[in-house]
C-alpha cells in the first residue's frame, strides 16, 4: 500500500514540539544582489518546498503556522532574490509556513495595506490552521536569522534597522517594512486600511492601529533586526500620497469602518508555482 501522504500545513504524529531558539541558525547573514539569481536555480536549491511555497519541519511540530504574504506588483527581479534569501532563513528557523505574492492586477494606484488585507484572508480562505501573519515587502532580506519569522503575544516589527536608514529605526513609531501579527491581533485591529492609494503612510495607521488597542510593538535587538534592502526607483502609479499626512490624524475614526471587516475585492487568479503561492486581485481604485 502507498505511504499515507500529509497535507502540507498538517503535523505528523510523535514529533517532538520545535524548540524555541531553533538549532542550527547561522547568525550574521552575508546579503547582496549583484550576482543573477534565476528561478530555477532557487528551485533546485530549495527541493523541500512544497507546490505554492509550503514547508513543515520534518523533525519537530511547530507551535505556530505562518502565512508570509507580500504586497506585489512588477517586481519579480526581486521576488527571485526573496525567495534565494528567506527559504532557507525560514527552514532554518524550524517554520511551519507558506508564502503568498498578492499580486496587483492592472495599472491603477497601488495600495500596499489593501494588498496584505487580501493576503490575510486568501490565506486563511487556503489553510484555516494560519495563526500568524507576516507582511513583507518583497525588497527586503533580513541579514540575520535569529530575526525569528513567528508571531508573539504582542504585534512584531521585525525590519528595525535597515542600511537605507543607517541601520537605525527612523522615528519611534515607525512599522514598515515587515511585520507581524497574530491572526486574532490582527483581527482586534480591524486588519489594515484600505483607503491609502499611493505611497506611504499605511504602515503609520497600522501603528496607530495598535497603539489605540492597547497592544506595544514588540522588537528584536537592534543588531538582529537588520535588513538589505534592494535598491529601487518609486514605482509608477505608486506616487506618495498627498492625503497621507491628514489621513494618520483620523485613525481613530476610520479603523472602525475602514479594515478587514469592509474590504472588496476580486480574485482572478490563485497559482501555485514551485516556491510561492500567486493570487492576482482586482483591487479597484481610488474613488
Ligand atoms: C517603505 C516601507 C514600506 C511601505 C512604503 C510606503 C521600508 C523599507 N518600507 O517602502 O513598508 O510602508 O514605504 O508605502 O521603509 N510594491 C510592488 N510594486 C509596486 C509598488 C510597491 O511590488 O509597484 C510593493 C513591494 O513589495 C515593495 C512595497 O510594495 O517592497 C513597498 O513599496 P516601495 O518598496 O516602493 O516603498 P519603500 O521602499 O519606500
Ligand atoms: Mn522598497
Amino acid at each position: 500500500p502507498e505511504a499515507p501522504s500529509v497535507r502540507p500545513g498538517s503535523t505528523a504524529p510523535n514529533l517532538p514540539p520545535c524548540p524555541d531558539s531553533p538549532p542550527g541558525l547561522v547568525g550574521r547573514l552575508l546579503i547582496e544582489f549583484t550576482s543573477p539569481m534565476p528561478l530555477e536555480r532557487v528551485q533546485r536549491e530549495n527541493p523541500g518546498v512544497l507546490l505554492g511555497g509550503r514547508y513543515t519541519p520534518p523533525d519537530c511540530t511547530p507551535a505556530q503556522t505562518v502565512a508570509v504574504i507580500i504586497p506585489f506588483r512588477h517586481r519579480e527581479h526581486h521576488l527571485r532574490y526573496w525567495l534565494h534569501y528567506l527559504h532557507p532563513i525560514l527552514r532554518r528557523q524550524r517554520l511551519r509556513y507558506g508564502i503568498y505574492v498578492i499580486n496587483q492586477h492592472g495599472e491603477d494606484t497601488f495600495n500596499r495595506a489593501k494588498l496584505l488585507n487580501v493576503g490575510f484572508l486568501e490565506a486563511l480562505k487556503e489553510d484555516a490552521t494560519y495563526d500568524c501573519f507576516i507582511f513583507s515587502d518583497v525588497d527586503l532580506v533580513p541579514m540575520d536569522d535569529r530575526n525569528l519569522y513567528r508571531c508573539g503575544d504582542q504585534p512584531r516589527h521585525f525590519a528595525i534597522a535597515m542600511d537605507k536608514f543607517g541601520f537605525r529605526l527612523p522615528y519611534a513609531g515607525y512599522f514598515g517594512g515587515v511585520s507581524g501579527l497574530s491572526k486574532a491581533q490582527f483581527l482586534r485591529i480591524n486588519g489594515f486600511p484600505n483607503e491609502y492609494w499611493g505611497w506611504g503612510g499605511e504602515d503609520d495607521d497600522i501603528f496607530n492601529r495598535i497603539s489605540l488597542t492597547g497592544m506595544k510593538i514588540s522588537r528584536p535587538d537592534i543588531r538582529i533586526g537588520r535588513y538589505r534592502m534592494i535598491k529601487h526607483d518609486r514605482d509608477k502609479h505608486n506616487e506618495p500620497n498627498p492625503q497621507r499626512f491628514t489621513k494618520i490624524q483620523n485613525t481613530k475614526l476610520t479603523m472602525k469602518r475602514d479594515g478587514i471587516g469592509s474590504v472588496r475585492y476580486q480574485v482572478l487568479e490563485v497559482s501555485r508555482q514551485p516556491l510561492f503561492t500567486n493570487i492576482t486581485v482586482d483591487i479597484g481604485r481610488p474613488p
